[in-house]
């Protein structure tokens, strides 16, 4: 099977499997994990923060943060295209008591600053306390597109002087940092809290990680413990995690590649238009013409047939992922399978 559903589908590598193997191990809820250890390290420096925790999914992570940000009846301002708002089961309201309060997403992922600005509360009995800002880079729903340091630095001057708390759910972020060849450092440098994912294009099988100063991760790891996040021997993923974070990192540029390389394969081909002509990252979506006849269902169910698997966010809108586990010689596979069943 050729599988473009997500990033998240990719599987360990006969080296990452070799290294979970021999992964030194402990109770990490003791703080005796070494893997773990050394993970949230390397996750925070490379990331330029104080300190790091290893949490099961991106879905806990952004949680976490909201919950450890944020108190029951405050407000998060967030776009309305955001994984955390769409994609997360209502976590942040139904966990913490804590209510989105969405703003449009422009075409290349950001929120405009007039609309944040609108969107704080000023101080009044009515009124929820407005308490963070979330974005989210790449962004998944926008195209897979990278926000720049120079529009996070200007949200981030918002948050400083409206006393907010900044977090970013960055599941992708090294993908925008290879895309738009910066440290990623320089991506998060203004925010006070931010998720990765490893589990995602990097390839490890489970986990993401949340960074911040040192003060924040202290208490997101007792919000970790009441979300039931806190794990035993969890060196064992972390492992892979590092692995991951060693010698995944410069890939990721070649799966932009490809997902570029899949978009002009596809561009003129009838019935579908391309969201992005060039794919900014890992991601094509394809919208499906008004007078094509078949639905995303359609499309998925009959490349399945021909060994592909396809995903969608609505029946007239497909999305493509390049990964870890695509190779170049399957770029054409699916390109012509395209043409078959559009055809
Ligand atoms: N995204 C998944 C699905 O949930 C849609 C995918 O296939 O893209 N933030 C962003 C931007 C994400 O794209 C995802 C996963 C998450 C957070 C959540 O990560 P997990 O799946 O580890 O909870």
């Amino acid at each position: 099977m050729i599988d473009l559903r997500s990033d998240t589908v990719t599987l360990p590598t006969p080296e990452m499997r070799e290294v979970i193997a021999r992964a030194e191990v402990g109770d990490d809820v003791y703080g005796e994990d070494p893997s773990v250890n050394l993970l949230e390290e390397e996750s925070a420096s490379l990331l330029g923060k104080e300190a790091a925790l290893f949490i099961p999914s991106g879905t806990m992570g952004n949680l976490a943060a909201v919950l450890t940000h944020c108190e029951r009846g405050s407000e998060i301002i967030l776009g309305d295209k955001a994984h955390i708002f769409l994609n997360e089961a209502g976590g942040a309201a139904a966990l913490g008591g804590v209510q989105p309060h969405i703003i449009p997403n422009q075409r290349d992922g950001t929120l405009k600053l007039e609309d944040i600005l609108e969107a704080i509360r000023f101080d009044d009995i009515h009124h929820p306390r407005t308490r963070m800002i979330a974005l989210e880079n790449t962004h998944n729903m926008c195209g897979g597109v990278s926000l720049t340091a120079e529009y996070t630095r200007s949200v981030g001057e918002i948050a400083r002087e409206h006393g907010l708390k900044f977090h970013l759910d960055g599941a992708r972020i090294f993908n925008a940092a290879s895309a738009l060849d910066v440290e990623p450092s320089a991506l998060v440098e203004p925010l006070d809290s931010v998720m990765f994912c490893l589990s995602k294009g990097l390839g490890a099988p489970v986990g993401s990680v949340l960074c911040g100063d040192g003060e924040f991760i202290m208490r997101a790891r007792r919000t970790r413990k009441m979300l039931g996040g806190a794990m035993r021997q969890a060196g064992l993923i972390a492992a892979a995690g590092l692995h991951a974070l060693r010698h995944h990192l410069p890939l990721l540029g070649e799966d932009h590649r490809r997902a570029r390389e899949l978009a002009r394969g596809l561009a003129d081909l009838p019935g579908i238009s391309l969201m992005d002509p060039e794919p900014p990252t890992n991601m094509v979506y394809l919208k499906l013409e008004p007078d094509l006849p078949f639905s995303a269902e359609d499309i998925k169910r009959k490349l399945k047939r021909s060994g592909i698997l396809i995903g969608y966010e609505n029946l007239r809108l497909i999305r493509l992922v390049t990964h870890l586990w695509i190779r170049d010689q399957e770029i054409p596979v699916v390109i012509q399978a395209f043409k078959e069943v559009l055809s």
